[in-house]
C-alpha cells in the first residue's frame, strides 16, 4: 500500500508515453535535461529562493490560537504565487489538447518547395494542439463547433506553424470582422450563457445577416461539427499559401491533413450525452491512444495551383477563405506523414503555453494576399503579449526553435537569456560584426518579389467575394442522404433554441438560397413557412470527397464495451478480448459490480459505464435481472418481443443507446438468452453467435465506423 515516505525519494518519473519539449540553446545543444532540472532540483521542499523548509502546513502565528504574522515569508510567497497561477485563457480556442510527434517527408514536395523539412526522409519533431473554438478552458469537448488543428514543425530552418481548422472554409473573408463573429458566437454578454455553443440568438442573428458566414456554418451543422475524436478529423490550412522551389519558381497551395484513422463523427444525441458523461472525452481519447501505443497518423498534402495573376482556379477565387477547391478538381498530393507518439509531461508548460503564429514561416513557404490571413499575421503575435505576459514567450521551452537562435531582441518582461556581448545592433564592430546576415546559400527566408496590383487604397472586396451561397449548396448536395438528414436536424435544433422569431425567419431565407429542400425541411421542423429563394443557382457541381461515409478504415484504438453478467463464461470473455486485442481494439469489461466476476476483472460497472465511451458493445451471456433497488423496465411491453426475464435497466439503456447511435452490437448467447432478446435477430451491424466470430464481426463493422443502414433516411427531394 502507498504510504507517505518518511525520507526523501526521487519523484515519479514521467510515464514512457510522456515527452517534454526538446529545447535547444543558441548553439543547437539540447537543454532538455537542464529544463527539467530547473523545475525540481533536490529532494527537499524549498522557498523559490532555495531555502529549505521544515513546515508548509502551518502559518506562523502569535501562539496556536493567535493571529497570523505578516512576517511569514513562506505563507506570503506560497499564497501570492498561487494567486497568479492562472494566465488569461486564449480569446478563442481556449480548450485544447496537445501531443508531440514526428513528421517524415516523402520528398514529393521537393519539386515545388525548397523547405528543408520537405526533403525526402527528413524527420521533423512536431507539437500539435487540437481545440474547440468557442468554449472556455473548462468547457466540454463534444460541443457542436469548429475544431482547431495547429501544428508546429521544429524544422532545422526555424519553427513553421500550420495553424489550421478541421473545416476547409471560414466565417469571414476579411480579418477585420473577426471580433464581430467571435462576439456573436461567444455567450451573451448579459448572462454569459450559453457556454461553448452556437445554438443561441446572437450567433444566428449575425450569420443570417452576414451571409458570407453561411458556407462555414453549414459545415458546422454537418457531422464535421461533432467529431468522434481528434484522431478522426481532417485538418485544413484554409488560406492559399505560396510555395517557392530551389530556383525561385512559385506555385499556390492549400494544405490538407488526412487522418489515417478515417474521418468519423458521433451523433448529436451522443455528443450531448458525452458532454455530461465525460466532458474530457476528446482529450482523454487522444492521451489514451498515445499511451497505449495506437499512435494517430495524418498524411500532410497540398492541392497545387499555378501562381497566376488572377489567383483563381476553375473559377474559384483562391484568396477567398470562404471557398474551398473540390479535391476532384485538384487532387491532394501527399508530402509526408505525421505520427503523434508522445503525451505532454505538463499541460500548462506545453499545451497551454504553446503560442502558435501563422507568421512563423520557413524558407520555401510564403503568404498570399488573402485578407483574412493578413490580419492573422498581426493577431497571434499580439495576443501572446497579453496571454503570456510579455514579449519573451519565444523563450518558453515549448516555443523555442530547434534551429540556433541569434536575434537582436533584448530585455523585456520574463527575460530568461543572459545575452553576452555589447552590440545588439547592426552594423557593429564591437561584437565582431555578429550576428551576420545570411547569404543566398545559407537557407535564408527570402521575400519573393511578387508584384502588387497598382490600385487606389480602398476598403473593398473583389466582386468574386460576393458569392455567398454556391459553395454551401455544393457542400450540402454532395453529402449522402443520411448526412443531409443530420444537417437538417442540426439547423432545426439550433434555430429552435433562438428566442427571436425574426432570426429564425432570416436564417430560413439563407437556407432557401442554399437549397430549397433543406429550407423546407428545417422550416417544417420549426413550424414555419419556407421562404422563396432570392438567389438563382445555375449548375451546382458536387464533390463527393466531402462525404465521410462509404469507406472502411483501420480500427486501432477503438473501444468495445464487453458487458458481462454473473454467469458469463470466462472462456467466451477471453476469446473476445484476445480477438479484439489482436485487431488493436480496446475491450473494456463492464460488470454488475467492481472487482472480479469469477476470474474476470471488471473495468467498468453497469452504473459508471456510458455507451458513449464505446464504439461498439458485445453482451456475453445473460445479464442479471434488475436488482431490487432499481425499477425494472418491462422490456416486453416496451419492445413487443422482449426477454422472458427483465434485464437490468442500466444494461438496457446501454444497449438502447448503442442501437440508436448506429453502433455495432454483438451478443453471445447465455442460458436464458435474455441478452440476445434485447436486440433484433437480424439487422445491419448486429452479430449473434459464438464468441470469437462475434468479436471478428464487430471488428469488421467498426471498419465502416457505424451501421447507418440500420435506419431509413429521409434524404432530399430532387429539386
Ligand atoms: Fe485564429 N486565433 N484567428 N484562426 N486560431 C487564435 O491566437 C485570429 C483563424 C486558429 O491551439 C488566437 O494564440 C484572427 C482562421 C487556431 O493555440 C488569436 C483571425 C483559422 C487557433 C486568433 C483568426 C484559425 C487560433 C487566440 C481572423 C484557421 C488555436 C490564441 C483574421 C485557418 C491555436 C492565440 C492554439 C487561435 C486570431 C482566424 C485557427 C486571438 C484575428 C481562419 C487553430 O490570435
Amino acid at each position: 500500500m502507498l504510504v507517505e515516505p518518511t525520507k526523501p525519494q526521487s519523484p515519479l518519473p514521467a510515464k514512457p508515453d510522456q515527452q517534454g519539449p526538446d529545447t535547444r540553446t543558441a548553439t543547437g545543444a539540447s537543454t532538455k535535461v537542464a529544463a527539467a532540472d530547473v523545475a525540481q532540483q533536490g529532494s527537499f521542499l524549498t522557498t523559490a529562493h532555495g531555502v529549505r523548509l521544515v513546515d508548509t502546513d502551518h502559518s506562523l502565528k502569535a501562539g496556536p490560537r493567535g493571529p497570523t504574522l505578516l512576517q511569514d515569508h513562506h505563507l506570503r510567497e506560497k499564497i501570492s504565487h498561487f494567486d497568479h497561477e492562472r494566465i488569461p485563457e486564449r480569446a478563442v480556442h481556449a480548450r485544447g489538447a496537445g501531443a508531440h510527434g514526428v513528421f517524415v517527408a516523402n520528398g514529393a514536395g521537393q519539386n515545388i518547395c525548397r523547405s528543408g523539412f520537405l526533403k525526402s526522409g527528413v524527420q521533423t519533431p512536431v507539437f500539435v494542439r487540437f481545440s474547440t473554438v468557442l468554449g472556455s478552458r473548462g468547457s466540454a469537448d463534444l460541443v457542436r463547433d469548429t475544431r482547431g488543428f495547429a501544428t508546429r514543425f521544429y524544422t532545422g530552418e526555424g519553427n513553421y506553424d500550420l495553424v489550421g481548422n478541421n473545416i476547409p472554409v471560414f466565417f469571414i473573408q476579411d480579418g477585420i470582422k473577426f471580433p464581430d463573429v467571435v462576439h456573436a458566437a461567444k455567450p451573451h454578454p448579459d448572462r454569459e450563457i450559453p457556454q461553448a455553443q452556437s445554438a443561441h440568438d446572437t450567433f444566428w442573428d449575425w450569420v443570417s445577416l452576414h451571409t458570407e458566414a453561411q458556407a462555414h456554418t453549414i459545415w458546422n451543422m454537418s457531422d464535421r461539427g461533432v467529431p468522434r475524436s481528434f484522431r478522426t478529423m481532417e485538418g485544413f490550412g484554409i488560406h492559399t499559401f505560396r510555395m517557392i522551389d530551389a530556383s525561385d519558381q512559385t506555385c499556390l497551395v492549400k494544405f490538407h491533413w488526412k487522418p489515417k484513422q478515417g474521418v468519423h463523427s458521433v451523433t448529436w444525441e451522443e455528443a450531448q450525452l458525452t458532454n455530461g458523461n465525460d466532458p474530457d472525452f476528446h482529450r482523454r481519447d487522444l492521451a489514451d491512444a498515445i499511451e497505449s501505443g495506437a499512435y494517430p497518423e495524418w498524411d500532410l498534402g497540398v492541392q497545387v495551383f499555378p501562381d497566376t495573376n488572377d489567383q483563381t482556379f476553375e473559377g474559384i477565387d483562391l484568396l477567398d477563405p470562404t471557398k474551398f477547391v473540390p479535391e476532384e478538381l485538384a487532387p491532394v498530393q501527399v508530402l509526408g506523414t505525421m505520427t503523434l507518439n508522445a503525451n505532454p509531461v505538463n499541460y500548462f508548460a506545453e499545451t497551454e503555453q504553446v503560442a502558435f503564429n501563422p507568421s512563423n514561416l520557413v524558407p520555401g513557404i510564403d503568404l498570399t494576399n488573402d485578407p483574412l490571413l493578413q490580419a492573422r499575421l498581426f493577431s497571434y503575435l499580439d495576443t501572446q503579449i497579453t496571454r503570456l505576459g510579455g514579449p519573451n514567450w519565444n523563450q518558453l521551452p515549448i516555443n523555442r526553435a530547434h534551429a540556433p537562435i541569434n536575434d537582436m531582441l533584448r530585455d523585456g518582461q520574463h527575460q530568461n537569456a543572459v545575452h553576452s556581448g555589447v552590440a545588439p545592433y547592426r552594423p557593429n564592430s564591437l561584437d565582431g560584426g555578429c550576428p551576420f546576415l545570411a547569404g543566398p546559400n545559407d537557407h535564408p527566408f527570402i521575400d519573393i518579389p511578387v508584384p502588387v496590383e497598382a490600385s487606389a487604397k480602398v476598403r473593398q472586396n473583389p466582386v468574386s467575394f460576393e458569392d455567398h451561397f454556391s459553395q454551401a449548396r455544393m457542400f450540402y448536395r454532395s453529402l449522402t442522404p443520411l448526412e443531409q438528414d443530420h444537417v437538417v436536424a442540426a439547423y432545426t435544433f439550433e434555430l429552435s433554441k433562438c428566442y427571436e422569431q425574426v432570426i429564425r425567419e432570416r436564417q430560413l431565407l439563407a437556407l432557401a438560397n442554399i437549397d430549397a429542400d433543406l429550407c423546407q425541411r428545417v422550416a417544417t421542423g420549426l413550424g414555419l413557412e419556407a421562404p422563396a429563394p432570392t438567389v438563382n443557382h445555375s449548375q451546382t457541381p458536387t464533390t463527393p470527397a466531402v462525404s465521410q461515409l462509404g469507406n472502411t478504415w483501420p480500427v486501432a484504438g477503438r473501444t468495445v464495451g464487453v458487458i458481462i453478467g454473473p454467469d458469463s463464461d470466462p472462456t467466451d470473455v477471453e476469446a473476445i478480448r484476445s480477438t479484439l486485442f489482436n485487431a488493436n481494439v480496446i475491450p473494456l469489461i463492464v460488470g454488475p459490480h467492481g472487482g472480479k466476476i469469477g476470474s474476470i476483472t471488471v473495468q467498468r460497472t453497469y452504473s459508471n459505464a456510458a455507451s458513449t465511451e464505446f464504439d461498439a458493445i458485445i453482451i456475453v451471456g445473460d445479464t442479471p435481472p434488475a436488482p431490487d433497488a432499481l425499477p425494472s423496465l418491462d422490456a416486453k411491453s416496451a419492445s413487443g418481443h422482449g426477454p422472458e426475464m427483465p434485464t437490468d435497466p442500466r444494461v438496457s439503456k446501454l444497449v438502447g443507446e448503442a442501437w440508436r447511435h448506429a453502433k455495432a452490437i454483438g451478443s453471445v448467447p447465455g442460458k436464458s438468452s435474455n441478452s440476445a432478446a434485447q436486440i433484433p435477430a437480424e439487422a445491419p451491424g448486429i452479430a449473434h453467435g459464438a464468441a470469437p466470430s462475434v468479436a471478428e464481426d464487430i471488428v469488421d463493422f467498426l471498419r465502416s465506423h457505424r451501421s447507418w443502414d440500420r435506419f431509413p433516411t429521409q434524404g432530399r427531394a430532387e429539386t
